[in-house]
């Protein structure tokens, strides 16, 4: 945070600095001089605060440095030269700031390097870094970001470094997305590829390794401050044992550059908050998956429309609420003329490969104030080798709803009530094919009956990552894994994970 508003004040004092003047303003009264030189007799005073029109400027050697005057017109015609020391010029600070990020990256080649720049200590900038702007940088910056949210939109930023392929244009790919263990790409899963480097790695004898992989030093956790520095907060909770205040409150940027953690929902709202899939972000981030899960893509609009209202994606379309809707005898009737097993949505609804199946409806037996939970849930055998499927459709596996998650006797109510219920089932899937991995890296620990993979700093620590939930279950591994944070309680014969302390 504070280094940001350093490098601001940096480039506004040099750009002030380097200016090409359109006028020329002066904080104090000094003199107005007929030539460039200290010694050329003056005209007169500025006026403090007056505009003087200035279209250039001379730099003068003096003892070696560079002092800059600007040649000003006056009121009476005629025009004088006043130094930078006090006065300074407006002009085209962002072209000047990018001649300055030349200057750096070519010294030699740039105009400007018989130029003087000042680097001003934070909180001062100006050409003579004479100036200092009281805001409050928390207001300052939460201001800027609620800007970004309106009722019911969710006003998105996208990292657009890969090309991600979603369903609809509704959302985009959030940075935390990438590498977070779940394909969000539909485009041969782009944001997952190459992450499993970071599951194997281990850190060196001086770093903390934060859950996601990364490494920080390790002094960073004997320091008073309060941030985390790993982007999952990992750090934080051994912090928060010995050193945090208990009042402490994470700082806004803190939100902004938080990922979500395994032990919590894993949907990203895109501003530090995580919650499960299809639960309730308050910027409205989980607006925008519905709406990229709800498209009709292919579909006959009448399949379509009963298909958003009895799975209850949404309650209403286009305005329309569902109750309306589903009174209209003309799409119960085209309903029926629907291709079985019909599979809606069009697109995966979990983990980029997870889609449901629906048989033909005797619709006027259905419950509507139920959410329809599917005959069928078809995936990618390759990535979840556990599984036996039941049968294949098209070039998927396919399982019946009740085989996987789904109990006949017990009744949903929303959408996500159905995606949770099915969710555990597919977690120990795993999200790219491996290549050329094998129990022979140390840091990893191979799941039961299954293909998967996982670091072992994920064993004992509060979230099953494999189908068998072995990984919870590996208590003698897990205290002989001289992970050193890890600790055991009385009586238990299992070593427990760092980031489980905060439960
Ligand atoms: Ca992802
Ligand atoms: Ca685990």
């Amino acid at each position: 945070m504070y280094s940001t508003i350093i490098r601001l004040f940096i480039i506004l004092g040099i750009a002030l600095a380097v200016c090409e003047a359109t006028y020329v303003q002066c904080l104090q009264r000094v003199p107005i001089f007929t030539c460039a030189k200290m010694s050329c007799p003056d005209v007169g005073w500025a006026i403090t605060h007056d505009h003087y029109p200035c279209d250039c400027f001379k730099i003068e050697k003096v003892l070696g440095k560079n002092r800059k005057w600007y040649k000003i017109d006056l009121p009476n015609g005629n025009h004088g030269y006043v130094t930078h020391d006090h006065c300074s010029s407006n002009g085209n600070v962002s072209q000047f700031a990018e001649e300055y990020q030349y200057y750096l990256d070519r010294p030699f080649q740039s105009n400007l390097s018989d130029q003087t720049f000042l680097n001003c200590t934070h909180p001062w900038f100006g050409s003579g870094c004479q100036y200092l702007l009281e805001i409050n940088e928390d207001e300052f910056v939460r201001d800027s970001f609620e800007m970004t949210l309106t009722d019911n939109i969710f006003q998105q930023t996208c990292y657009v470094l890969l090309e991600c392929g979603r369903s609809g244009s509704s959302i985009c790919l959030d940075w935390r997305e990438i590498c977070n263990g779940r394909t969000d790409c539909l485009n041969d899963g782009i944001d997952e590829i190459g992450c499993f480097n970071l599951e194997i790695n281990e850190c060196n004898r001086n770093d903390y390794r934060c859950h996601n992989g990364l490494c920080i030093p390790k002094i960073f956790l004997e320091m008073k401050f309060v941030e985390a520095q790993c982007f999952d907060g990992s750090d934080k909770i051994i912090k928060n044992n010995h050193l945090l205040e208990a009042n402490y409150r994470p700082h806004l940027f803190e939100y902004q550059e938080y990922v979500c953690r395994p032990d919590e929902g894993q949907f990203t709202c895109g501003d530090g908050q995580c919650v499960e899939d299809f639960g309730q972000c308050e910027n409205n981030r989980h607006l925008a998956l519905t709406q990229s899960i709800s498209i009709q893509g292919n579909l006959f609009y009448p399949c379509w429309i009963v298909m958003i209202c009895l799975s209850k994606i949404m309650n209403k379309i286009e305005n329309v609420t569902c109750d309306q809707l589903m009174q209209s005898s003309e799409i119960i009737e085209e309903f029926k003329n629907c291709t079985f097993p019909l599979e809606f949505p069009v697109t995966p609804v979990l983990f980029g490969h997870v889609r449901f199946l629906y048989d033909l409806k005797q619709i006027d037996n259905i419950n509507t104030t139920l959410a329809l939970k599917p005959d069928y849930v078809c995936y990618d055998e390759q990535l979840c080798d556990f599984l036996t499927p039941t049968f294949p459709y098209k070039n998927l596996s396919c399982r019946y709803g009740n085989e996987t998650s789904f109990d006949l006797n017990v009744e949903l109510t929303t959408w996500k009530s159905v995606i949770d219920s099915v969710k555990p089932y597919f977690i120990g899937c795993i999200t790219q094919r491996y290549q050329n991995i094998s129990s022979h890296y140390s840091s990893l620990y191979h799941c039961k009956n299954s293909s998967k993979y996982i670091s072992k700093y994920r064993i004992l620590d509060g979230t099953p990552d494999c189908f068998l939930k072995d990984d919870e279950r590996a208590f003698e591994l897990s205290c002989l894994l001289n992970q050193t944070l890890r600790f055991q309680c009385p009586d238990e014969k299992q070593c427990h994970s760092p980031i489980i302390q905060e439960k």
